[in-house]
């Protein structure tokens, strides 16, 4: 079996980061393992949340791993609270990674034209710097602007998603992948660069009207787990970007729907269903 390393951190409740990252990705069929970066009573966008950072934790476990001769398919990382802990992640692709082991990054810190509450710009500079290590990286335009000194437009045409593209690779990650991209009225979807092979990866959607916290996160573990069981790149982002609007879908029709994340629970078997399919 394959095995992923996911470090993020534990939002006791809230529907995100590894609360969605193990279930999907082990629904998946994949291994995983988790580092978490910080505890957390609940995500941030909840008020007077509490946390316990666990900075001082990743290296002793880690070194534990290490002497148990620990190997990952692929290491994703998420949410990340500090610069320290970037600068760790990084250590962590240097000790763990290599040519068999995709490193995946989602520079989780903005949405919307704002960074999240724990963030500064200093710290979306050093997520740049982390992103330039990843085979993979999937920011957000929000995420890709504070990365890349670029002022943010809600509105926007190709040419600008184009001139982020550029600017992203050249932060050095091989696969440059924006998220939450329309490129006409009523569409959402991908628009990535394989900066080697100079290849497109567009994916268009049917744009639901509604934005829940977490989908971002659902949508990355699912392109891992796809890629970690050996899908190409365009059918990984196709079933993670079709699993999340499924889900969004689902929770719209729940009367009952928590305001904190979407039911992925409802629609993990159709993505097992899907993943079979596709791994015959
Ligand atoms: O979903 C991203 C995320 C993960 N973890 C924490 C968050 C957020 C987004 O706000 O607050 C703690």
């Amino acid at each position: 079996m394959k095995r992923v390393l996911t470090i993020q951190d534990i939002s006791c409740l809230g529907k995100c980061s590894v609360t969605v990252a193990l279930p999907i990705i082990s629904a998946m069929g994949v291994e995983t393992v988790i580092l978490p970066t910080a505890v957390l009573s609940t995500h941030t966008m909840f008020k007077d949340f509490t946390v316990k950072d666990l900075t001082d934790q990743l290296i002793p476990i880690t070194d534990h791993w290490k002497k148990e001769n620990v190997k990952f398919d692929a290491i994703y990382t998420g949410y990340l609270g500090s610069a320290e802990e970037i600068e760790i992640a990084k250590k962590i692709f240097d000790e763990f990674g290599g040519d068999d082991t995709l490193i995946f990054i989602d520079p989780v810190m903005a949405d919307n034209g704002k960074l999240y509450p724990a963030f500064d710009e200093s710290y979306a500079k050093l997520n740049a710097g982390l992103c330039g290590k990843a085979d993979i990286i999937v920011p957000n335009i929000t995420e890709a602007c504070f990365m890349t000194d670029t002022p943010y437009k809600e509105e926007y045409d190709e040419a600008y998603v184009l001139e982020l593209l550029d600017k992203l690779s050249k932060l050095g990650a091989k696969k440059v992948v924006l998220t939450g991209i329309g490129l006409s009225e009523g569409k959402t979807g991908v628009y990535g660069l394989d900066t080697e092979t100079g290849n497109k990866i567009i994916y268009q959607n049917d744009r639901i009207d509604a934005s829940f916290h977490g989908t971002g996160d659902i949508f990355a573990s699912v392109a891992v787990g796809a890629l970690t069981r050996g899908l190409d790149l365009d059918t990984a982002f196709k079933i993670a970007a079709d699993y999340t609007a499924d889900t969004i879908r689902a929770t719209l029709d729940n009367p009952a729907k928590p305001w904190y994340g979407v039911d992925f629970e409802t629609t993990i078997p159709e993505l097992v269903d899907t993943l079979r399919e596709y791994t015959k």
